[in-house]
């Protein structure tokens, strides 16, 4: 059996084939800046039509669409919290944004899938953290259910990318 691997990389999310790629969105899902308007911007307007029909996702919860215009087949669309601190519940709801996007990548059988840092930018989440709960959430994931086979960890820019090599190279607590 093969076993999955995670690694990360500096990348623009929306030029990556994989099955699936993770959008950084709002609780509309009817589009916005960052990774979101990039993503819209190059899957076309049926995104957005086939986003309009969701009614919105809360914080924390993932919805998946098709890719259309994309090289991924699927986007995940899932609301990262905004930063307030640290104590209104923003690491959990950020854990729960990884776990319920594994799940739904679980569901429908996709083996390569790659994220953004939720909520690192307009949201203001701290890079380190925010690091430390994707690669925490994702091992815990793949560890128990051997899927997703592939995870990437899409990359901006340099910062984030020194910030998941430090939580990927450090061992599973
Ligand atoms: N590929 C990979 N990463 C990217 C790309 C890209 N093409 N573009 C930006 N990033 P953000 P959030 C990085 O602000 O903090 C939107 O308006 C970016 O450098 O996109 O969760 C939504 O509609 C940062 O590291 O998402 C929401 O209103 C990371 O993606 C709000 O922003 C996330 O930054 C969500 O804020």
């Amino acid at each position: 059996m093969t076993a999955p691997q995670l690694y990360a990389e500096i990348a623009d999310i929306t030029r990556l084939g994989v099955d699936a790629i993770v959008n950084a969105a709002n609780e509309s899902l009817l589009g916005g800046g960052g990774v979101d308007g990039a993503i819209h911007r190059a899957a076309g307007p049926e995104l957005l039509a086939e986003c309009r029909g969701l009614g919105g996702c809360p914080t924390g919860e993932a919805r998946i669409t098709s890719g259309y215009c994309l090289p991924a087949r699927h986007v995940i669309h899932t609301v990262g919290p905004i930063w307030q601190g640290g104590h209104a519940g923003e690491p959990e709801l950020l854990a729960s944004c990884y776990r319920n996007s594994l799940r739904l990548a679980l569901e429908h059988g996709i083996s390569r899938i790659a994220f953004p840092a939720i909520s690192c930018g307009v949201y203001g989440y701290p890079v380190a953290a925010a690091t430390a709960i994707a690669v925490r959430e994702v091992r815990g994931f793949v560890t128990a259910h051997g899927q997703p086979l592939e995870v990437i960890f899409a990359c901006f820019n340099e910062a984030i990318l020194d910030a998941y090599e430090r939580e990927l190279a450090r061992p599973p607590s």
